[in-house]
């Protein structure tokens, strides 16, 4: 059941797509007070009430002792204490132990600030501004509170199936022999790969929609030549759009005013990659159906995904802050700071970037309302997104496009997915984004993954063979890392063999995990899924915050820690463990409900089935470059039963919109016919 309740005067975010009717009860789950800053929502916690949700965010699955905000920001040093990251997903579920659990939704755009057990430890308080609606969400299991807030909020957006397989990425890929090296490094290697992505070097002095020529003196070619080998080009596109005259998406922009004013009606200027930009106004209809054509000059030339960045948006410095900090750091040029003073001045360059009052100082024109862009700050990403999405509808109908955004807010999730951001070669970073997949799953966002190996700083050998180990079940399977860093891609490591061994298990699973996105996006289900879903009667599933499971049949418990040779699990349930060094080489055995020490070699993949539950796995062959060589035709199958084991497979082309109804999706059962053999049925 969910009941709506209205305060103030909301703005449109088109998150919800289900008519809900507003409620006439007062709000009893929660209670209500008006404060300086808002409308506060509050209620009290057991200590053994969890609460799950807020996407991505720092910290554990369980995000109690902490306070998060939503306010999206382009921070790319993410540690513990940071308060805020690129989204605002403003779902989480209360889990309670002795009361029924509920989900809470605050739709709000602007700042929200949710302090669960940070100032108080029993209680959850949920600040927003005046003008936000509230869902409040109650069902029989979290599932299903989970599902029911899926349905408001809408199908979740379906990537074309060759982005399930493995891909590179580099800030600093910068022409066409970078991207042959990368290509010909892993097809010399024997490891398949679907997709290369073009950050910022791509473009002529950083201008959207533009490709420089030097570097890449025919794009279409090489769009084409790389295709042909499987291999799909992945541009980035920038929300900061150059201000230069004579560039047509600036000109264009500047005559149809296009782009955020300030309150005096001038376009605001801010600085990124391209030096002083204009910021597309994404959230007026016009500006947002023309910024979304500009992406056609691209598929024109063979391109068929794209990963929109810095659409916070980020701001390294506004020109009118830049001046006025200018002007005072020179005022201080003929004294000798004192350290108070000294400080001070450090500080007021830091806090150049992103900073609020920046945001708090320019204009939406929402179809002809001005909106001040702090009120609606977390609708950027997310308008910039559904631009791109609404012009693949009109332009490919019929052909999905791999989208995927930095910043987010819920109802983005139906346009793109996401990836989480700037992470760094940390082991921790590996944990937080087992943490995040769930979270993000709960508020919609099924399409995301972490960039592997680490954005920031240089990953060592070890840590990226252990977080590609995980990321062979995140759907998005993409290598990335900054400019200046250690070069990452896995060729550059000593003991290829374990890396293509580890890659090519991720193709082996591909036909699982396919299905499994697809049947989660199709019955807004949930692909990654903290145990305590799954196992609600288990009191030790919900202390569990770095196992996850993954579709219907398995769960993984991955290690993150550097020089383990194993680890601590948890089995709700008797389970089959199997162990994987490649493959073709499977070791499976049955491990009984409980805690157990697990070895897990570097190189090795280890996954759990559960009872009654299979999966299927494609046979590779040897030469394997990308999805396209998968064999449909026929799979293993891994099962774990006492009788018989189901799974119901997903299949289609990957391609066109037409996806399969419910109705005609492959039952298999497993029946066990005698020890050790069994007979496959579909
Ligand atoms: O200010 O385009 O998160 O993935 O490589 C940095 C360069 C801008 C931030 C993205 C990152 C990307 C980088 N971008």
């Amino acid at each position: 059941m969910i009941s709506k309740y209205v305060f103030g005067q909301p703005v449109e975010t088109g998150a919800a797509v289900m008519e809900v009717p507003e409620c006439t009860q007062p709000l009893s789950l929660m209670q209500t007070e008006q404060t300086p800053e808002g409308v506060r929502f509050f209620c009290g916690m057991d200590r053994m009430d969890v609460v799950y949700g807020l996407g991505e965010q720092m910290r554990g699955i369980n995000k109690r002792g902490f306070s998060y905000i939503s306010y999206a920001t382009d921070d790319p040093v993410h540690t513990e204490s940071r308060h805020a990251l690129y989204g605002g997903h403003n779902f989480l579920i209360l889990s309670r132990r002795n009361l029924p659990s509920f989900g809470v939704f605050v739709d709000d755009p602007g700042r929200v600030v949710f302090d669960v057990g940070e100032t108080k430890l029993d209680r959850l308080e949920i600040t927003a501004s005046c003008d936000c609606v509230l869902y409040v969400i109650e069902g029989d299991s979290l599932n299903d509170i989970a599902g029911q807030f899926r349905k408001l909020v809408g199908r979740s957006y379906i990537a074309p199936k060759w982005a399930f397989g493995y891909q590179q990425s580099r800030w600093g890929y910068t022409n066409e022999a970078d991207v042959c090296t990368v290509v010909n490094g892993y097809h010399g290697c024997g490891i398949p790969l679907d997709a290369v992505y073009l950050d910022i070097d791509y473009m002529e002095n950083y201008k959207d929609f533009t490709v420089d020529r030097e570097r890449f003196p025919d794009f279409a070619g090489l769009v084409a030549s790389m295709k042909e080998q499987g291999v799909h080009l992945v541009p980035i596109i920038d929300a900061g759009v150059k201000v230069e005259p004579g560039y047509p998406v600036y000109d264009e922009g500047v005559a149809n005013n296009y782009f955020c004013k300030e309150e005096d009606g001038t376009d605001f200027t801010g600085a990124v990659w391209p030096g002083r930009s204009h910021f597309p106004d994404v959230l007026n209809s016009a500006a947002r159906e023309w910024f979304g054509s500009k992406y056609q000059w691209l598929i024109d030339q063979g391109i068929d995904g794209f990963w929109n960045d810095m659409n916070e948006p980020s701001v390294f410095y506004s020109e009118k802050r830049l001046k006025s900090i200018m002007d005072e750091v020179l005022s201080m040029k003929e004294e000798h700071p004192d350290m108070h003073s000294f400080w001070l001045l450090k500080d007021k360059l830091g806090s150049l970037a992103n900073n609020r009052d920046d945001y708090k100082s320019f204009y939406h024109n929402m179809d002809g309302v001005k909106v001040c862009h702090d009120k609606v700050h977390n609708l950027y990403g997310y308008h910039m997104t559904k631009a791109a999405a609404e012009a693949f509808d009109r332009i490919v109908p019929d052909r999905r496009i791999l989208l995927f955004s930095r910043s987010s807010y819920i109802g983005m999730h139906r346009y793109g997915g996401i990836w989480t951001g700037d992470n760094a070669s940390w082991w921790s970073h590996l944990l937080l984004s087992i943490q995040q997949m769930p979270s993000l799953n709960l508020c919609g966002i099924l399409y995301t993954g972490s960039d592997i190996g680490g954005f920031g700083c240089d990953a060592t050998q070890d840590l990226l063979m252990r977080w590609l180990e995980f990321g062979i079940f995140t759907p998005l399977m993409r290598n990335h890392a900054a400019f200046g860093t250690r070069e990452q891609e896995v060729y550059q490591f000593e003991n290829i063999g374990d890396f293509r061994n580890i890659i090519r298990i991720r193709y082996g699973l591909v036909p699982y995990l396919y299905s499994e996105y697809m049947k989660a996006a199709l019955t807004d289900g949930l692909y990654f899924r903290p145990l305590a879903f799954d196992y609600p009667a288990d009191a030790h599933a919900p202390k569990v915050e770095d196992q996850l499971m993954v579709g219907e049949s398995i769960m993984i418990a991955p290690v993150y820690t550097q020089n383990a040779d194993g680890r601590y699990v948890y089995l709700p349930q008797d389970m089959l463990m199997v162990r994987m060094k490649s493959l073709e080489e499977r070791h499976c055995e049955v491990l009984k409900k409980g805690h157990h020490y697990v070895d897990v070699a570097l190189n090795e993949v280890v996954f759990f089935v559960k009872k009654g539950c299979m999966l299927p796995m494609a046979v590779l062959d040897e030469n394997i470059k990308s999805i396209e060589g998968i064999d449909a035709s026929g799979y293993e199958w891994i099962g774990f039963a006492d009788d018989t084991a189901e799974y119901v497979l997903y299949d289609d082309d990957g391609l066109s919109k037409e996806y399969v109804p419910r109705s005609e999706w492959k039952k298999v059962t497993m029946v066990m016919a005698g020890a050790g053999t069994v007979n496959v049925r579909c």
